[in-house]
C-alpha cells in the first residue's frame, strides 16, 4: 500500500519509522511518502494560511497549495496520453518531471517520492466522488485499468472533527486500497474549495476520531495509518489478533474485548480465572465471549443495543 501525507509538520511522522509500522515499511508492505505543503507556496515567509472570510478568530489554510500538492501528487488523468507505467514495473516509479524536489522527509526514499504509485486501482475511476453502493478498492486493479488505463488516483482522507467517524470498519476497508492519501490541516481548517474540487477527480472522506478537537490532523493521521496499517496483510504476527480485536467485523463487531492474563497463573494474589488454564478450548471461547459482552454493557451499553440479534445466542442473552 502507497500512502502520501501532505502535513506543514513532516517531522510528525518520523515515528513512522519505529515499530509495527517501521517494521513494514522496511520489509516493503507500506509505502510512505510525506511531503511538506510548503513546498508548493512561492512567498519568502512559505504562507499556508490567511483570515477567514466572513470573519471570526483563527486562520483557513488557503486553498492554493493544497491545489498545487493535489496537482503534483495526482497528475491529472489523460485517456490519451499513454501511460508509461508497464505493468510489470510494478515498483517503478513514473518520472515525474512537475515534483517538487526534496520535500520528502521519510529516510530512505529518496529523491522518487513524488512519483504516482505503481499499480493503483482507481478507486473514482469515473472521475467523480466514490458511489456509496460500490465500495472502492473492491475490484481487481487490472479491470480498473482495463476500463480506464490511465484512471489512477488515490483516496484522499482528510482529518477534521466536522467528518464522519472513523470506525474499524473504515481501516478494514481502506487497509484494501492501493493507494490513500492524507490532508493535514491546521489552523481552523482547509479552505472547503479544496476537498469540493478534488472530489471532481478522486474519492475524498472527510473523517474524524471523535467528538474533541486535536490542533490539526497530523496525531490524526498517525492514529488512522496505525489502524490501517496493522491490517496489512503480513504487518501483524498472528492475522488471528485481527478477528478478535474489538470492533473487528464479526464475531467481535460491537463488543469490546474482555480481560488478558499471563504469567504467573498468580500474583499478587490475583489467581487468573481457572478456566482460562482448563484447556478446553470451547469453554474458554465462551468465557472470552460472556466477558466481552459483560464489558461492554458495563461501559458502552449503546453498543450492545447495536448487536443484531441473530449475532446473539441464547448464552449471549443470559448475560
Ligand atoms: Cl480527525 N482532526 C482534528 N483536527 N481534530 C479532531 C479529529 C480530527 N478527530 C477528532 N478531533
Amino acid at each position: 500500500m502507497r500512502l502520501d501525507i501532505i502535513t506543514i509538520f513532516p517531522e510528525y511522522f518520523d515515528v513512522l519509522d519505529i515499530s509495527l509500522l517501521g517494521k513494514a515499511r522496511r520489509a516493503g508492505l507500506l509505502d510512505v511518502h510525506v511531503h511538506d505543503l510548503r513546498e508548493w507556496t512561492h512567498d519568502r515567509h512559505r504562507t499556508v494560511d490567511d483570515t477567514p472570510y466572513g470573519g471570526g478568530p483563527g486562520m483557513v489554510m488557503k486553498p492554493e497549495p493544497w491545489g498545487e500538492a493535489l496537482d503534483t501528487l495526482v497528475p491529472p488523468q489523460d485517456a490519451d496520453r499513454p501511460d508509461p507505467r508497464e505493468p510489470g514495473s510494478a515498483h517503478e516509479p513514473r518520472p515525474s518531471g512537475a515534483a517538487p524536489s526534496g520535500k520528502d522527509s521519510m529516510a530512505g526514499d529518496g529523491a522518487t517520492a513524488d512519483a504516482p504509485p505503481p499499480d493503483t486501482a482507481a478507486a473514482a475511476a469515473s472521475g467523480s466522488a466514490d458511489s456509496p453502493g460500490s465500495p472502492a478498492g473492491t475490484s481487481p486493479p487490472s479491470q480498473e485499468a482495463e476500463a480506464s488505463p490511465s484512471a489512477r488516483v488515490p483516496r484522499l482522507i482528510i482529518p477534521t472533527p466536522s467528518g464522519r467517524p472513523f470506525t474499524q470498519a473504515d481501516a478494514v476497508r481502506y487497509a484494501a486500497e492501493p493507494w490513500l492519501m492524507f490532508a493535514c490541516g491546521r489552523y481552523e481548517g482547509i479552505d472547503s474549495r479544496v476537498a469540493e474540487e478534488a472530489r471532481t477527480r478522486m474519492p475524498v472522506d472527510e473523517v474524524s476520531l471523535g467528538d474533541f478537537v486535536l490542533a490539526g490532523g497530523e496525531v490524526a493521521v498517525l492514529v488512522m495509518v496505525e489502524a490501517i496499517g496493522r491490517l496489512l496483510p503480513g504487518v501483524l504476527g498472528n492475522a488471528d489478533s485481527i478477528a478478535d480485536d474489538s470492533f473487528a467485523p464479526g464475531a467481535m463487531e460491537s463488543l469490546l474485548e474482555g480481560p488478558v492474563y499471563t504469567k504467573p497463573p498468580v500474583w499478587r494474589g490475583r489467581a487468573v480465572p481457572d478456566v482460562l488454564l482448563s484447556g478446553h478450548h470451547g469453554a474458554i471461547a465462551r468465557w472470552r465471549r460472556d466477558e466481552a459482552l459483560r464489558r461492554t454493557a458495563r461501559t458502552r451499553p449503546e453498543l450492545l443495543k447495536r448487536l443484531s440479534p441473530e449475532k446473539l445466542d441464547d448464552r449471549d442473552r443470559a448475560v
